[in-house]
């Protein structure tokens, strides 16, 4: 990548600045691994570079640290199960201002930047939404001047490696931290404590205190890694802390002298599992004992490490609710309240009222998903065993909280079947985290509404000003600086640099859709991206794509409310449009697909098989092969959608009405200047409230609609299927053999779920779509009209930076000053 496209004007005293970058990078190589520079192999060359931006990092993360401390400033802790990061050498270059130092200083050394961007590996610390959107949340805390602190999980292996292998998906486990982990610092000068299982005794002392003593406890020490998080030209650096997980000595000497080697080995290794790997599974938690562990594990040493501080510096935990905010990403991080409480009376002698108060104070709760089947329950008995203090004080909060409700309304027992914490042998974790928190968010506008009219509604009813609606946002910097650089260069040119840092300056560029030679240039940005996105797949998959072609892409988890089997059902029967000559001028079209099914999830895996056979239907057929190609990128990343997105054409933002509770995959094709087609669902309704319904493709159903037929239970989808007769056809593939499949199995189960149930409305939407497709196909024909919609897409996005996100959830819920105004206080 040149300069000129990496934003910036050159400065004077870069060819300095350069100069000098590159002998520090040489001695970094001579003293990592003791050779000259010339015989370095480009990971050694990646981890010197790496060594020599952290230590450009490290006098500002100190200032940080210190000036937010001494301070006393209020901060955030935003605690979360995954932080889906991406890699980290380019972003943290671009907020430091310093990638085109270390572009010119590499390649006066004879390196490209971009094969040394490409050695690192790409934490997968995340599923998907929720964890990329931790990570965008960390990049616009640290770059607004927030006071903030990530926490989470060090797991040693990320989410799996997916590989297609006789058109299915293979998992691969990915042991990200291979090759030396150039960010992190190990703080082994802060480690605590986990217990697990055993027995609490509970007395009460002559001078009415309570003592609580634990018994037969398996002890796991947390041991916590820091990363420096870079702001955007920002003279402050945040930190993410992530957890890992290790047996408290080498091994139990007592136990192993006393010649029980198994299970002192044993322990050890149970200690060790705990962060061993991130559960692969979105949507149906499976209640497994290892995953409770992990998040017991996440919270406790979190919350030990933040009261421990507290104390230190300001000495009254009554206080705490004024200095620290913590924000639970989804259910996972549930356990931190409870646990709270739990260091507040048993080690800090506090009285129940007293330490359930602060804790109150204390906590906010984001929910992410209104799939009912997601929320997060845990069987009663293993959380009794496992976590017997826990358990003990969710169940004093369950009984308070029904005899509340048997208060205030006597007699409604259905009322307390909805509220109660512990209910049918399961303890409901969304239930704790709303009645706990001081505020509850939903992450759109539409998903917030739902929260209070369906999932929460009860909780609502009694307390309506703990509900909130803040819509999601995704940080420009990575997803436009980092991922984007001819873009950004084309938007610096034009309207200069200042919305990287004020979403609002990108609308200064709605003027440009009407500059036919703005246009011209926002076309050759994308022609361009889409060359290197065919360059990029054919060298990392060897699989091939026409950069000419329109780029159709789905990219996203593969769940069945996200209809990936809607888009496929619509890819054959355009199939068979061309085969029988009903379709005729069509513009070549690629169909990409990027998504990883949870290994469990027999129909998203089967989705992806399916896929793939139409793949190779369609490149087997002389009508077709010439007109279409259908493309499964396997892996799909952060790494992979930096390079997928800015080469898009049109986004499928598609989800059933009602279940995405906002995407951000929408918001960064939308920014990357790819029309939408989608439905009313999630976030997908306030872009088209920003940039205007005529500029996106909406079709389908409303919510109002499909509650409507789930109601009624009208909805017959077969009777669909039949009325429709190139519905009817492009189903037959399903299970009549025409599709190729390398052991001769068929699609009967994936035919059967649309036929028989289609519990997501694919069939009913199906026409809907249709005629949207074609509708964007035809507007993509008058190439001045589609640029003029794109250019609007890009220009106003803003709305959906991630710096308005963090700033209302700031106004709304964590009242934290900027550490400017903070570090002038502490001056006074
Ligand atoms: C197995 C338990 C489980 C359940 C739910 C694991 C992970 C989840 C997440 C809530 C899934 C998730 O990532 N949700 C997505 O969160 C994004 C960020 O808010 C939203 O934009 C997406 O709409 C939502 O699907």
């Amino acid at each position: 990548m040149s300069d000129d496209i990496r934003n910036n004007p050159p400065e004077a005293g870069l060819a300095e600045r350069a100069a000098e970058t590159r002998s520090r990078i040489e001695e970094k190589v001579r003293k990592q691994f003791a050779i000259p520079i010339d015989e370095a192999t480009p990971e050694q060359v990646y981890e010197a570079v790496g060594l020599c931006v952290r230590d450009d990092i490290m006098d500002s993360w100190i200032t940080w640290r210190t000036s937010t401390q001494r301070s006393g400033a209020k901060c955030v802790i935003y605690l979360s199960a995954e932080f889906l990061i991406g890699r980290l050498l380019t972003n943290n270059l671009i907020n430091l201002g310093k990638y085109e130092c270390y572009e010119m200083a590499l390649r006066e050394l004879g390196y490209d930047m971009a094969t040394i961007e490409e050695v690192e590996s790409d934490p997968a610390l995340g599923n998907g939404g929720l964890g990329r959107l931790a990570a965008c949340f960390m990049d616009s805390l640290a770059t607004l001047g927030l006071p903030s602190m990530g926490y989470g999980i060090r797991y040693e292996y990320g989410f799996f490696r997916q590989e297609i292998r006789d058109g299915r998906q293979v998992e691969i486990p990915d042991n990200w931290a291979f090759g030396g982990a150039v960010w992190e610092t190990a703080r082994t000068d802060r480690t605590y404590e986990v217990r697990f299982g055993g027995t609490v005794e509970e007395n009460w002392n002559s001078d009415g205190n309570l003592r609580v003593e634990y018994r037969d406890y398996q002890s796991v020490i947390a041991k916590p890694y820091d990363m420096p998080v870079v702001g955007y030209r920002s003279p402050y650096t945040g930190t993410l802390r992530l957890w890992s997980a290790v047996a408290p000595k080498q091994l139990d000497l007592v136990q192993f002298n006393r010649g029980d080697y198994e299970s002192a080995s044993a322990d050890r290794e149970l200690a060790e599992s705990i962060s061993k790997v991130l559960y692969p599974e979105d949507s149906h938690p499976r209640g497994k004992e290892l995953r409770l562990r992990q998040q017991y594990f996440l919270v406790s040493a979190t919350m030990q490490q933040i009261v421990d501080s507290h104390r230190r510096r300001n000495g009254d935990l009554r206080k705490l609710p004024d200095a620290v905010v913590v924000q639970i990403n989804d259910t996972h991080p549930t356990l931190a309240i409870p646990e709270l409480i739990r260091i507040l009376i048993d080690n800090e002698g506090f009285s129940w009222e007293e330490a359930v108060e602060i804790a109150e104070r204390t906590f906010n709760y984001t929910n992410h998903t209104l799939l009912p089947e997601a929320l997060e329950c845990w069987p009663a008995p293993l959380m009794r065993s496992l976590l017997p203090r826990i358990y003990r004080i969710i169940e004093t909060i369950d009984a308070r909280l029904r005899d509340r409700i048997w208060q205030t309304n006597p007699g409604d027992a259905d009322l307390i079947s909805r509220l109660a914490i512990i209910h049918d042998g399961k303890v409901r974790m969304a239930n704790l985290c709303v009645l706990m928190s001081t505020k509850v968010n939903g992450v759109s506008q539409l998903h917030g509404k739902l929260l209070k009219t369906r999932l929460f509604r009860d909780f609502y009813v009694t307390q309506p000003e703990k509900f909130l609606g803040i819509t999601n946002g995704i940080t420009q910097r990575r997803w436009l600086a980092v991922a984007n650089p001819r873009l950004n260069s084309l938007i610096n040119d034009t309207i200069g640099e200042g919305f990287m840092r004020d979403w609002t300056k990108l609308e200064e560029l709605v003027p440009y859709a009407e500059d036919a030679s703005f246009r011209q240039k926002f076309d050759e940005v994308k022609r361009e991206n889409k060359r290197d996105f065919a360059t990029w797949l054919e060298r990392t998959h060897g699989i091939s794509i026409d950069p000419e072609s329109f780029m159709d892409v789905q990219a996203k988890r593969l769940h069945e409310y996200k209809r990936q089997l809607l888009k496929a059902v619509h890819i054959l029967s355009i199939y068979d449009g061309l085969v029988s000559g009903r379709i005729t001028d069509m513009p070549k079209v690629s169909f990409v697909f990027a998504a990883k099914a949870a290994p469990g999830y027999v129909r998203a895996k089967d989705t992806i098989r399916l896929i793939n056979a139409i793949s190779r239907l369609v490149a087997g057929n002389e009508r077709t092969r010439d007109a279409m190609s259908v493309v499964f990128v396997p892996n799909y990343d952060v790494s992979t959608a930096q390079v997928l997105m800015p080469a898009t054409d049109l986004s499928e933002q598609i989800s059933t009405a009602g279940f995405e509770a906002s995407g951000t995959g929408n918001m960064k094709f939308m920014l990357n200047g790819a029309l939408t087609i989608g439905t009313m669902d999630g976030a997908n309704i306030e872009m088209a409230e920003e940039v205007g319904e005529e500029n996106m493709f909406i079709f389908g159903a409303r919510v109002e609609e499909i509650d409507r037929m789930k109601a009624d239970h009208s909805y017959r989808p077969r009777e669909v299927a039949q009325a429709d007769g190139r519905l009817q056809k492009a189903l037959e593939h399903l299970v009549d053999g025409s599709l190729p499949t390398s052991d001769n199995s068929r699609f009967e189960d994936l035919y059967h779920s649309l036929m028989d149930s289609d519990p997501y409305f694919a069939l009913y939407d199906f026409d809907a779509y249709d005629k949207a497709f074609w509708e964007a196909l035809r507007v993509y024909g008058d190439r001045d009209e589609w640029l003029r919609r794109a250019v609007l897409n890009t220009a106003r996005s803003g709305y959906f930076s991630s710096d308005r996100t963090i700033n209302e959830y700031n106004e709304a819920v964590w009242h934290l000053t900027p550490i400017d105004d903070a570090a002038r206080f502490d001056e006074a």
